[in-house]
């Protein structure tokens, strides 16, 4: 009879034990882990795009590092691995949880109106990061935080007439980012509107590389099939489609930097050192180093305080014979 009463006892014993286990960590789709009692920290739930570029890790790592930079906030964190539906799940799933704001970081403009009403009548604030939501009610989030992706496009158009003159002719390739993401319909919209008055300068090529690396291989090794001889200048919308497109120049036998002008945005240090190389001509630079700010502005939100509507990240332009010098001071 005793033994049977320790192995009843033991059972039950295993069993708390495994309960008290499971209790402690969030099985939603974030992923993260959280203490099983709601601490009276602020928890911040973080929508991200996906993982598809070297900008985009660093942006995660900015604001993964929220929690480190103030012992008062928890993080919750979900790759939307670059798919609208996933980012929707997500914020649902904080909703659930009850987190204190949302940070969306949307991977297109448009299809948020439900969901960010969703977040509204919940009462929890939603503030968008780097790239912008398109609503029909602006009250649906307290603020944008990112850049100016217009601006980016412009200083792009503007490094191409620098060094080549507003008359030239040019026959210009264009990767496109994610079609239908701020990056992409700002990038592209400031490029052309700044070359309309350069009568010779042509946009030969235009095609979506998703801002990866693969894809703007495999688009810029069909544009050179097709008219490779006649590229002058590759504008490409970040720097991971651009690492692609130049090994794809250097397997067609063409000298990327040299035969085919190439200037990307973002910043990232491999296209540094690409730029150092003399493989590439320019970056125009995006800074995905959020995490600090969007701490900032949440503190304020939820503090009661006025936010402003929309915060600017600053960010700056390089040349390839600033490469080499900027090169060390790079952090992604
Ligand atoms: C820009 C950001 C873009 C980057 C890409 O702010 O949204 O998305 O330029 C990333 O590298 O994929
Ligand atoms: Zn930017």
């Amino acid at each position: 009879m005793k033994f049977k009463k320790m192995m009843a006892l033991v059972a039950s014993t295993v069993l708390c034990v495994g309960m008290l286990a499971g209790c402690g960590s969030t099985s939603s789709s974030t992923g993260s882990q959280s203490t099983s009692s709601k601490s009276d920290k602020k928890v911040i739930g973080f929508a991200q795009v996906g993982a598809e570029s070297g900008w985009r890790t660093a942006e995660t790592d900015s604001i993964k590092s929220i929690p480190t930079l103030d012992s008062n906030f928890d993080l919750k964190f979900s790759d939307g691995q670059q798919k609208q539906e996933n980012q929707i799940k997500a914020i649902r799933s904080f909703i659930a949880q009850k987190v204190d704001l949302i940070a969306l970081d949307p991977v297109v403009e448009t299809g948020w109106d439900t969901v960010l009403q969703e977040a509204k009548d919940a009462k929890i604030p939603v503030v968008i990061v780097d790239r912008n939501v398109t609503v029909s009610d602006d009250s649906l989030y307290k603020c944008f935080l990112g850049s100016d992706m217009e601006e980016e496009g412009k200083k792009a158009a503007q490094i191409v007439i620098d060094q080549f003159g507003k008359d030239a002719k040019l026959n210009i390739a264009e990767l496109q980012g994610t079609v239908g993401s701020t990056a992409m319909v700002g990038r592209q919209k400031g490029f052309n509107e700044t070359i309309k008055d350069c009568p010779n300068y042509k946009i030969v090529k235009s095609q979506t590389g998703d801002f990866t690396r693969a894809k703007g291989k495999e688009v810029m090794e069909a544009f050179l099939k097709s008219d490779g001889d006649n590229i002058n200048v590759l504008w490409s919308h970040n720097d991971d489609m651009a690492v692609g497109a130049i090994q794809a120049i250097e397997e067609y036998g063409k000298q990327p930097g040299k035969d085919i002008f190439i200037v990307s945005c973002d910043g990232i240090k491999d296209m540094f050192q690409l730029m150092a190389d003399g493989k590439s001509n320019a970056i125009v630079e995006c800074n995905p180093l959020l995490g600090p700010q969007l701490l900032e502005v949440s503190k304020d939100i939820l503090d009661g305080k006025d936010v402003e509507r929309s915060i600017k990240s600053k960010e700056s332009q390089f040349l390839q014979k600033d490469a080499a010098t900027e090169l060390p001071n790079r952090q992604y």
